[in-house]
């Protein structure tokens, strides 16, 4: 894979389309919640027409089928996810109850009155003035790594704040303090960690030794969304890129007259690691055009539309 295939700018769909038709489901949710939602509906019969809008491959469409009664199209933007749809509905012999279409939820191929019930799970997301594209990011986020340098970005406060968010949208928090190479107190560190030490897993690393990033790779799971927080310059591309194993993102370099990391990164980057998760790295936040390298709150991080493109 070269280097353009493996880092990305502002979200290339295509790319994202081709990494979650391998998954089960295109968004969140499970069998457990489809079947709930669909104990709330009453009175479906073998006649009944049901949609599913943004259906993807149909994880969610034939469970609903299996635990329905009536026909249903489901209904997407991309072609593979309509192919892959359609074959898994002839794999589990529901080709005559359920088929695919390509379509647009915003256009869509029905008559008024036509359908007894519109099913959308995840996709609704997308459409625009339903939820914002912070919510629908944060909904494919599994964990979010705090990444602190040991030097002098380590604020207990700020864990603090983004763990409370964090547990708001049911993303794991991961602390990851970095740079160990440098001078510091490792117990003062660990007693300010201590009240919060058994809700957040805590990895110390330094680029310096590849040991110390091993158990974080570990750490992330094929099919996992990971989101890298922090201030600019305390490691979080360099980290990535020892994740990956490869030179993939920009990090910063040191600047002659100041001996300090200069901040190079103004966009987000997603990378995807081979046979893992995707990484998204985020740098400082731009408010009103000047970069505030501190970003404070998870909608600071997620709110990608204050970016610089
Ligand atoms: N000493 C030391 N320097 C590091 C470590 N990780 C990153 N750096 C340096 O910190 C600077 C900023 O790194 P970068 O990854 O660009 O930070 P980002 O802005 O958070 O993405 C660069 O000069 C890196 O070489 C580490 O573990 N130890
Ligand atoms: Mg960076």
């Amino acid at each position: 894979m070269s280097k353009e295939d493996k880092s990305i700018h502002e979200f290339d769909f295509n790319l994202i389309c081709e990494y979650y038709s391998s998954l089960e489901r295109q968004g969140p949710g499970s069998p457990e919640i489809t079947i709930k939602a669909l104990s709330f509906i009453d009175k479906l019969s073998n006649e009944s027409r049901i949609a599913d809008i943004g259906c993807g491959t149909g994880g969610q469409t034939m469970v609903l089928a299996q635990h329905s009664l009536g026909h249903i199209r489901g209904i997407d933007l991309f072609p593979n996810f309509i192919n892959l749809f359609n074959s898994n509905a002839n794999k589990l012999n529901l080709q005559d109850r359920v088929k695919g279409l390509v379509g647009s939820m915003d256009s869509l191929p029905f008559q008024n009155e036509e359908l007894d019930l519109i099913w959308s799970e995840g996709a609704i997301y997308n459409k625009s003035g339903a939820i914002s594209e912070k919510q629908a990011i944060a909904t494919y986020v599994d964990k979010a790594f705090i990444v602190q340098s040991l030097d002098n970005n380590f604020n207990v406060r700020r864990i603090e704040r983004f763990m409370l968010q964090l547990a708001d949208e049911n993303i794991q928090p991961v602390l990851v303090l970095t740079k160990t190479d440098l001078d510091f107190n490792k117990d003062k560190v660990e007693n300010a960690l201590r009240h919060i030490s058994h809700k957040i897993p805590v990895f110390f690393t330094s680029i310096q030794s590849p040991s110390s990033i091993d158990p974080l790779r570990k750490f992330i799971s094929t099919g996992e969304t990971v989101v890298f927080t922090g201030s600019s310059s305390v490691g979080k591309s360099t980290l990535i890129n020892a994740l990956c194993r490869q030179k993939i993102l920009q990090t910063a370099t040191i600047s002659d007259s100041t001996g300090k990391g200069k901040h190079t990164s103004t966009r987000r980057e997603m990378v995807l690691m081979e046979q893992s998760g995707i990484l998204i790295d985020t740098p400082g936040v731009k408010v009103f055009g000047v970069t505030n390298d501190d970003p404070d709150t998870l909608s600071e991080v997620l709110d990608f539309s204050s970016f610089e493109g």
